[in-house]
């Protein structure tokens, strides 16, 4: 019995995809096709996949022409597979020439001829692309960082920049992008709108946004009140837009794989989630009540795993800050402690002050260790009581997180599915720290 490999993405399958599976088919009597993991395409660069895995397992084994699929997840799979599954013929098309001659060494390599006129990446890009509008305050970099990473993700396009000196956004922006001072007319000219603009103005801006039928990516926090956050969510709903909070950190690889770990229990209970974010970078101290505080600026990336992890139903929580502008409440640094029953966390946030900027997760097992920054880190250990047990984790990280977290709102928006990272409750309890916080209920002044 002659057996053949194959492998692919398979996204929104095609004819160009059919015909090469039929033609593999006929190379032998058993076909094995490996479909690609949504990992292993985003760390061989392909993000713009629009199905998840098990989509496109089913589209493929609903042909009936493999007789086996399996999942392809690491680089160097092939040969192992090839070995594995006693497999006769390595077969792939044409595009690939010249790219798997190495496997000739374990069995024999056939590169079937391409199908002309047909891809996955021109059916995507028949998709009408969103229009993206990004609203914001022109000093954070952020919004410029954005701005250039949907170059990488499929179906959206820039559509409008609106800041207090749209003209300092000439130097980066396409000549056709609308440059403005007014977010109504930013509004007219997109289907969704980023929001980057100072926290206070998030609640009024999301709402005129959602109520104008626009779709809204929000810089966290979403509001400065959980009720207010809770609103907003239950309106997007409502007039059936996208509301999605945007902490890069949740879309990055290794942040997800990390939290995926810890879940699932490889180092036991988590009894304690200890972060640490600080930044002294582009603080200006006479324009402190036009900053963003630390509390607004790394409060919701640091408060992140505490939640995602531990879970939104803290007994307790606990400020201490040192204010730089106690009036406008700009705290240069805040710890946050917080209780749950059997856990605690301790955050550690300043833009007036540096620290180490690790993740610690302590279990009953062991604990994960995040090396600064941790919340743009490609890489994280799992350390036990013996070191031979330890393990270490490295996961290619391109543009922060950014493209991730845009990737997951462009298919949010397409497929009327929710492809955020970050459940609703973890953006309602961000919303309520950070209320909390204003409200001074149990904060300590370190004067
Ligand atoms: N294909 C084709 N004609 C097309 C499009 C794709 O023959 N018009 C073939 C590709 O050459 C590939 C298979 O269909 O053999 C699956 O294509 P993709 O889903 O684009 O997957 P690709 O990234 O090419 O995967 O490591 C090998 C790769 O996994 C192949």
């Amino acid at each position: 019995m002659i057996r053949v490999i194959t492998y692919g993405t398979f996204d929104l399958l095609h004819y160009g995809h059919i015909r090469l599976l039929e033609r593999a088919k006929s190379l032998g009597d058993y076909l094995i096709v490996g479909v690609t993991s949504d990992d292993f395409d985003m760390s061989r660069g392909k993000i713009n996949v629009q199905q998840p895995l098990m989509e496109r397992v089913e589209a493929v084994r609903a042909l009936h022409i493999a007789d086996e699929i399996i999942i392809e997840e690491y680089e160097g799979q092939k040969i192992d597979d090839i070995r594995r599954y006693d497999i006769d013929i390595f077969t792939v098309g044409s595009d690939w020439k010249g790219q798997f001659d190495y496997i000739s060494e374990y069995c024999r390599v056939v590169y079937l001829d391409r199908t002309e006129g047909v891809s996955s990446t021109q059916i995507r890009s028949n998709l009408q692309p969103l229009q993206i509008g990004f609203l914001g305050d022109f000093e954070t970099s952020i919004l410029r960082k954005y701005y250039q990473e949907t170059r990488f993700v499929n179906g959206i396009e820039p559509a409008g920049i609106c800041t207090d000196d749209p003209d300092g956004c000439r130097e980066f922006a396409r000549p056709e992008v609308l440059l403005t001072r007014d977010p109504e007319h930013l509004l007219d000219s997109c289907d969704a709108v980023y929001i980057v603009s100072r926290p206070e103005k998030h609640y009024d801006q999301i709402k005129k946004a959602i109520l104008r039928g626009k779709h809204v990516l929000c810089e966290s926090p979403i509001a400065l009140s959980r009720q207010q956050c809770s609103e907003l969510f239950a309106l997007a709903r409502e007039r059936g837009v996208v509301l999605m909070e945007a902490i890069k950190t949740a879309y990055a690889t290794a942040y997800y794989r990390m939290l995926l770990l810890a879940k699932g229990g490889k180092i036991g209970k988590i009894i304690s989630v200890d972060a640490a974010c600080t930044s002294l970078r582009d603080l200006d101290r006479e324009k402190l009540s036009h900053s963003w505080n630390s509390i607004c600026a790394w409060g919701p990336t640091a408060l992140l795993p505490v939640f995602q992890l531990l879970g939104t139903k803290y007994s307790r929580i606990h400020f201490a800050s040192y204010y730089l502008d106690r009036k406008h409440s700009f705290d240069g640094f805040t710890k946050i402690d917080l209780e749950y029953p059997g856990a605690v966390a301790g955050v550690r946030v300043g833009r007036g002050v540096k620290t180490e900027g690790e993740l610690v997760i302590s279990g009953t097992r062991g604990y994960i260790y995040v090396p600064a920054p941790w919340w743009k880190t490609d890489y994280f250990e799992v350390r036990f009581e013996h070191q031979e047990d330890n393990r270490r984790y490295f996961y290619q990280l391109d543009g922060e997180g950014i493209r991730y977290a845009l990737l997951a709102f462009v298919r949010s928006v397409g497929s009327g599915k929710e492809y955020s990272y970050i459940d609703h409750d973890v953006s309602e309890s961000i919303a309520g720290s950070i209320e909390a916080f204003y409200r001074r209920d149990s904060l300590a002044e370190l004067t």
